[in-house]
């Protein structure tokens, strides 16, 4: 007869936090969200440590470079998505170990042949004022000229006029040499020329980076940036279990500091012949997370195997059918409790404590603070970074509001048959996912400032200044869903439905 589990499995929306003691010190300010990363021995310290609790999804619509460089300045991980080509995913990596704060690519660039109105359509789509005018329209074309408002009056123009005819050419422009300017260097020259941006060139004039003026209050603002001992932003990578004896040395050359096994079920003899060849043939100090798992079985599993952080979540992804598809998984809540209780069981018994992630299904911002209190170590999100300037997709304006788009590895855009292989034919038989829009939020910067604000005041309220404490002295109720409704506003009429005349 099939095993029954006793209770129905919950989610996050369906509990609360009870408030406890808060002394004078609970304070914002003296809230600590550092948290282990890898596995490591009771009273050691691990290799590898989060200043914030966040990492971002393996997936093709969230990490890339690009937001993995945005999203350790501010103390986290991005795992660059592996259903891509291992060149493609490695130059990736590299493009963040080799990143110069400070110094950025250019993002806007458009042929001296564009129009006015061309470049006032990509100063919407991107928001950038300063936009680069190379020969090829590439970021790193040979520069003819930079493009600001300065150098455009819209009402005396047609917005047929071309950018080589209105553009402050290259001759006018104050430049530096990109092999042999450090970024001090770069900064003094903004400051003695007034300028707001500096462009860096090699010797044949190709443009190289851009440095800007308001970054230059940004660098000082970066106080948890997640960096390695040369300086080098922490990028992770993942992997799956049919070529990491090909991927993971490209990976490991390319400079990724943690890998991570992707699939959407990790209690599998695949994950474990992985992670044996991986320590086997690398050594034990190539960190390697695995998973999903959802119950104390697939962790103990896990753990034996080897795995250096374990993570938890199936079905719960907002771009997630497989519950629908296949019926498997677990309410993402339950899920993390369990494991947890798992891990903290292991530690007691074998000295090593495994960071649980969990991964998936995060709505709400007071939805992280729920999983951290419930035991996570920290947490994996898809929707909430697709929102954001810096993840690779597309900005569409649908009926006056932005979006960006956002879709499964399970879905026929990614394609990523070797997050679901249980071997057989290469290819994705049936669709575990879906594409779709999420509404457009901004900067990354911003929205983890505002979202990290809230669980540091709930954590304060449940008189708790870091992460081990919030997990011993969290009082966690369910609630009816009578009382969900409660908890939002209600039975007032909200004046944004009304239009005044
Ligand atoms: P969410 O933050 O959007 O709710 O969930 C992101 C997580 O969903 C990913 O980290 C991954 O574990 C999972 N995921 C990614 N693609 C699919 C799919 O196509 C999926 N089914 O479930």
């Amino acid at each position: 007869m099939a095993f029954y589990y006793k209770e129905p499995s919950h989610t996050f929306g369906e509990y609360l936090l009870i408030p406890g003691y808060s002394s004078t010190d609970c304070i914002p300010a003296n809230v600590d969200l550092s948290t282990p990363l890898v596995k490591f021995k009771g009273g050691e310290n691990p290799k590898l440590s989060l200043n914030i609790p966040m990492t971002s999804a393996i997936m093709q619509s969230v990490s890339d470079d690009k937001m993995a460089i945005a999203l350790a300045k501010e103390g986290g991980v991005s795992f660059i998505f592996g259903s891509q080509s291992i060149k493609d995913q490695a130059a990736m990596v590299q493009r963040v170990k080799n990143y110069k704060s400070g110094f950025v690519s250019s993002d806007s660039n458009v042929k001296p042949t564009a129009t006015l109105n061309e470049i006032l359509e990509l100063l919407e789509q991107t928001g950038h004022s300063t936009m680069a005018v190379t020969e090829d329209g590439k970021p790193t074309g040979k520069l003819l000229g930079i493009i600001t408002s300065r150098d455009y009056r819209i009402s005396r123009m047609t917005g047929k006029e071309l950018a080589k005819d209105f553009m402050t050419p290259f001759e006018k422009l104050i430049y530096a040499d990109a092999d042999n300017t450090t970024l001090t260097k770069a900064n003094d020259l903004l400051w003695e020329h007034k300028l707001n941006m500096l462009p860096l060139v090699d010797k044949k004039q190709r443009l190289r980076y851009m440095v800007f003026r308001k970054d230059y209050t940004d660098n000082k603002i970066n106080p948890l940036e997640l960096i390695d001992k040369k300086k080098r932003y922490i990028v992770g990578a993942g992997i799956n279990t049919r070529d990491y004896a090909e991927r993971v040395p490209a990976l490991l050359k390319a400079g990724a500091d943690v890998l991570c096994i992707d699939s959407s079920e990790g209690f599998s003899e695949w994950q474990k012949i992985t992670l044996n060849y991986i320590h086997k043939n690398f050594g034990k100090d190539v960190k390697v997370g695995a998973g999903n798992v959802v119950d104390a079985e697939g962790f103990n599993f896990l753990a034996e195997a080897g795995a250096d952080f374990i993570k938890v979540g199936i079905g719960g992804g907002s771009i997630c059918i497989t519950r629908e598809t296949k019926g498997i998984g677990r309410g993402q809540a339950t899920a993390v409790i369990d494991v947890c209780n798992a891990r903290d069981e292991y530690y007691k018994n074998t000295g090593i404590y495994i960071p649980i992630c969990s991964d998936g299904g995060i709505v709400h911002d007071y939805h992280m603070t729920l999983a951290l209190a419930m035991g996570a170590d920290f947490l994996m999100l898809g929707r909430y970074f697709a929102r954001f300037d810096e993840s690779p997709s597309d900005k569409v304006r649908i009926n006056g509001t932005y979006y960006k788009e956002y879709w499964g590895e399970g879905s026929n855009r990614a394609r990523n048959w070797q997050r679901y292989d249980l071997g057989g034919a290469k290819k994705l038989s049936f669709e575990e996912g879906v594409d779709s829009y999420v509404p457009y939020a901004g900067s990354l910067k911003d929205n983890v400032a505002s979202t990290l604000a809230k669980v540091r005041s709930t954590m304060c309220n449940c008189g708790a200044l870091n992460l081990p404490e919030l997990r011993t002295k969290a009082k966690i109720t369910l609630v009816s869903a009578t009382s969900i409704v409660e908890g939002g506003s209600h039975d007032v009429i909200l004046k944004d439905k009304f239009s005044i005349d």
